[in-house]
């Protein structure tokens, strides 16, 4: 394998999952990844490309991929072929928080002298626990990383990590040479996000240059579905309660106290270039209208018309004017809607600012604007909200259905499925949850840890509610998956066979949760991990799309996926040294021969 400067590790969620026997459950339905969350962040791309104009070479190995398409391929055999001057791997998302250790584990069993860099956002709320650990020596907190980490790989490379220095590195959380843990302050906080490069045009020129796909595949199945996002924000002006994105967490954990947008100028580059290799559809993060209107119309003004398929997302209620504004731009378009429940004093607690009866009559709009689809998302874990909540959100659902006649127009789709498996760190709720009715059943990185090594996800989850415990969200996910399933299949939204697996599904998936619980009663520690042991190949079969069809949230993608023409170009101008000017701070530029 072709050597880089630096490497990007991504873990798998597990780090055994290939061995193990975990009974996931429906923590990873409603995203592309599968229950390893073998996505890795965006972050990634905006990382490399920033390195890359500063003089390294870079490279992503998605390890989570890789071990999740083959069981033969050895996760440890390709670390101890690579040979960079650091690695940096992701403990983002908390559900990571087993793979990303051990990952780090590995590195360092192979390359002991090898600095191992973490970041992302459960990286930065555990910063300290983090470097305690002989596996980590440095975490780059914060939402924008790109230079700080440029600037600690200047001195990897010149071999200067004395005190002296490494103090000067923003936002990098280390030991010191006394062994102290030393935090320097979040410094580096840029105001809005024109200083990457959020086009993927550094995988495509990468993939050519390495030789390599396999790496880079963002999800098990991306080439057979290639969505990619393209993002509005770092940050948000919204506050739900159990979310470490929230305008409070950024706060708490990134010292960020306003969300840095990227310019409409810059987004609609950024859709043009996305499209001049792929033709899957692209999905625009954030509600356009998070920094007012004004940027969400001349955004839509730059684009024109955009007749590829685009996935938008509203945080709010909107107006007619707007959506049909939208709906001239992309006439290709999804909308995505989280209500999270049918309980306006619900969805108030977790700290949705609309009603439903707005939201209903935004759905009606988006409807009638000709969106291609609607999928509505509702939540199970939410304060305020018991197992006859949970079950009226269904009764909802098939209000919408019948109201919106989804069985003729077949655009609407509800889906519902659990918080889980963690209330994030840095939320209000993980910081203070007697006010708003939780308790919070781990606190460390390590409790997290071994809690992801469960038998079951309901061991997994980190919360209870005065309204449900563990055992109750668990079973009124399954029943309102079952009831929602059934609603599905009457409309004719999915095709019966596909309701009747679904709904088989949804009943081994009981049956095993049963018996893992009878199971876990066993007081020999041995016999129980034998039983458990002997239950893997049906909880494997078991673990894919519990109580929906995965595949229920893809758009129709037509059979020529990707321009090949164009990423062929972008290759050349790579290779050309044709790079496109954009300024990086702190004398960067590009360094390279
Ligand atoms: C977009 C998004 C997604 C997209 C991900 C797209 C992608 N590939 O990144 C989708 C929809 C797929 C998604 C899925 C999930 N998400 Co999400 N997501 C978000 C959202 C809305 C925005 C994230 C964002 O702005 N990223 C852009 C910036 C901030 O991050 P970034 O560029 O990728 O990375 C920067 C830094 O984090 C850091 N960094 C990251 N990695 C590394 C590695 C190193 C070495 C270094 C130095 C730095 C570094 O540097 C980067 C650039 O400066 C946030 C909410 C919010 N408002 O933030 C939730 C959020 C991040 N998601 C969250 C969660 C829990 C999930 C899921 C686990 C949910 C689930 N159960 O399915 C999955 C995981 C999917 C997987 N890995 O397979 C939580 C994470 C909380 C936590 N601490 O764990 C958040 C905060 C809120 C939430 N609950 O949704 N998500
Ligand atoms: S869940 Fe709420 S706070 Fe979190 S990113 Fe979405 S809108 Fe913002």
């Amino acid at each position: 394998m072709a050597n880089a400067d630096f490497v990007f590790l991504h873990a798998p969620s597990v780090y055994d999952f290939r061995r193990e026997s975990i009974l996931y459950g429906p923590i990873s339905d409603l995203v592309p990844s599968t229950p390893v969350f073998e996505m890795y962040p965006i972050g990634f791309t905006t990382l490399a490309d920033y390195l890359e104009r500063r003089g390294f070479r870079v490279r992503i190995v998605n390890l989570a991929v890789r071990m999740l398409k083959s069981r033969r391929f050895d996760p440890e055999k390709l670390i101890r072929r690579l040979n960079p001057l650091a690695f940096g791997i992701d403990l983002h998302w908390m559900p990571h928080a087993h793979g990303a250790v051990e990952v780090a584990r590995l590195v360092k069993r192979h390359h002991p002298y090898t600095p191992v860099i973490f970041g992302g956002f459960s990286s930065s709320y555990f910063h300290e626990e983090l470097v305690q650990r002989p596996e980590v020596d440095f975490v780059i907190r914060g939402d924008s990383t790109e230079e700080p980490l440029a600037q600690l790989m200047e001195l990897i490379r010149a071999g200067k990590l004395d005190d002296e220095s490494l103090a000067q590195v923003p936002n990098l959380t280390w030991t010191d040479s006394a062994g102290r843990v030393r935090v320097n302050p979040i410094t580096y906080s840029p105001s809005d996000l024109d200083h990457v490069i959020i086009d993927y045009t550094y995988v495509v020129r990468a993939v050519a240059r390495y030789a390599d796909l396999a790496n880079f595949v963002p999800f098990k199945d991306w080439l057979t579905y290639p969505i990619t996002a393209a993002l509005t924000v770092r940050g948000c002006t919204h506050n739900c309660r159990t979310c470490g994105g929230s305008v409070s967490a950024f706060r708490r954990i990134h010292n960020r106290s306003r969300p840095a947008f990227r310019s409409p100028a810059q987004l609609a580059e950024d859709l043009r270039n996305i499209r001049k290799f792929s033709r899957g559809p692209i999905f625009i993060l954030g509600d356009l209208r998070q920094p007012g209107m004004d940027y969400a119309k001349e955004f839509l003004r730059l684009v024109g018309v955009d007749p590829g398929p685009v996935i938008l997302e509203l945080f709010d209620a909107a107006d007619r004017e707007y959506i049909q504004k939208l709906a001239r731009t992309f006439p290709n378009f999804t909308m995505e809607i989280s209500p999270e429940s049918h309980d306006d004093e619900v969805r108030r607690a977790f700290g949705r600012p609309y009603t439903t009866a707005a939201m209903e009559e935004t759905m009606a709009y988006v409807l009638e604007a000709g969106c291609k689809r609607l999928d509505v998302f509702f939540m199970i874990g939410l304060p305020k909200q018991d197992l006859q909540s949970v079950m009226d959100t269904v009764a909802y659902c098939g209000h919408l259905m019948e109201r919106f006649d989804a069985g003729a127009d077949k655009r609407l789709f509800p889906f519902i499925s659990p918080l889980a498996p963690f209330v994030d760190p840095g939320s209000e709720v993980f910081e203070r949850p007697e006010e708003y009715g939780y308790t919070i059943l781990f606190r460390s990185l390590e409790e997290h840890r071994q809690a992801l090594l469960a038998p079951s996800w309901k061991y997994v989850l980190n919360y209870e509610t005065v309204w449900m415990d563990r055992h109750q969200i668990a079973e009124a996910t399954y029943e309102a998956g079952f009831r929602l399933n059934r609603l599905k299949k009457q409309y004719g939204l999915i095709d019966p066979a596909v309701a009747d697996a679904t709904e088989r599904r949804i009943q081994r998936a009981r049956r095993l949760m049963a018996q893992i619980d009878d199971i876990l009663q066993i007081a020999d520690p041995m016999r129980r991990q034998m039983l458990l042991n002997a239950l893997k190949p049906q909880v494997d079969t078991a673990n894919l799309s519990t109580v929906c069809e995965k595949t229920e949230l893809n758009l129709p993608v037509g059979l020529l996926k990707f321009n090949l023409w164009s990423a062929a170009g972008i290759v050349l101008a790579g290779a050309m040294g044709r790079r496109r000017l954009v300024t990086v701070p702190n004398g960067g530029g590009d360094k390279k021969p």
